[in-house]
């Protein structure tokens, strides 16, 4: 799989305004400040690709960024961030959201979790909006140079605890870090097994075809509705600024 070049495509602000269909798709997602914008620019090598910040939310808008000509890295705005117009906010987070259910040629959805935190309601929510939309995903817990192995283990085992009863088997889970590049290489094999599996890249598909055939890293057994039914998690704590 080609990693070569890394180009900027451009930053959309709702689904009408995204690139063509013709590439398969991987997007980031998680909680303002868990460290998309950094895996992403660890995953494609440059280090100033798409823009870090301290202050949670920055990133409003869908930004794509082609590799190799061949596929293309989606950095998504955030949940969990209400600061600012809540109009302005919520715009941004229903584009994130209808880009996560309607884009045909997203590929795989990477949730990024914060290893550094116990579970928090507002993740698993998502999860259980993730699953119940039956999209592809795995799960990547950041920032593991923060943490002690134990601590990040533990946090880990916690998450993984309260989502077991919605999923059979459970998503992939990944231990990753901007900062010492853990992860990279296994987050670049979920990508390559996907990628590699499409069309040749000297053959990219129509327009308006549908998009390739790819098979998903793993075949996901939604009971993840009736569950979370079962086990429904306490809303009150769960802020407002949420695409779903
Ligand atoms: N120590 C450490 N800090 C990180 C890591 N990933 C991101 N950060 C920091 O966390 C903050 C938010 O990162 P950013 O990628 O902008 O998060 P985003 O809002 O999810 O895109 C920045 O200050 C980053 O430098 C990591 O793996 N390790
Ligand atoms: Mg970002």
């Amino acid at each position: 799989m080609k990693l070569s070049p890394v180009i900027f495509d451009r930053s959309a602000p709702d689904l009408a305004a995204c690139p063509d269909e013709s590439l398969p798709e991987f997007a980031f997602i998680g909680r303002s400040n868990v460290g998309k914008s950094s895996l992403l620019n660890t995953l494609a090598g440059i280090r100033r690709l798409a823009r870090v910040s301290p202050t949670p939310g920055f990133t409003k808008l869908i930004n794509f960024f082609t590799v190799g000509k061949q596929w293309r890295l989606v950095d998504l705005p955030g949940y969990g961030y209400a600061e600012g117009s809540r109009k302005h906010v919520s715009q941004f987070n229903r584009a994130a959201a209808n880009y996560l259910k309607r884009r045909p040629n997203l590929c795989c959805i990477f949730l990024l979790i914060d290893s550094g935190l116990e579970p928090q309601p507002i993740d698993l929510e998502f999860v259980q909006w993730l699953a119940s939309h039956a999209r592809p995903f795995v799960m990547v817990f950041t920032k593991t140079d923060r943490g002690t192995p134990k601590a990040v283990a533990a946090n880990i085992a916690a998450f993984q605890a309260r989502i077991a009863g919605w999923f059979e088997p459970l998503p992939e889970i990944f231990q990753c870090s901007a900062a010492t590049g853990q992860g990279r290489t296994e987050l670049l094999a979920v990508i390559g097994k996907i990628v590699d599996a499409g069309p040749a890249a000297d053959e990219p598909a129509p327009v308006s075809a549908p998009p390739p055939e790819v098979e998903p890293p793993f075949r996901m057994q939604v009971r993840a509705r009736r569950e979370a039914e079962k086990t429904p998690l306490d809303k009150k704590k769960l802020k407002a600024a949420r695409p779903w």
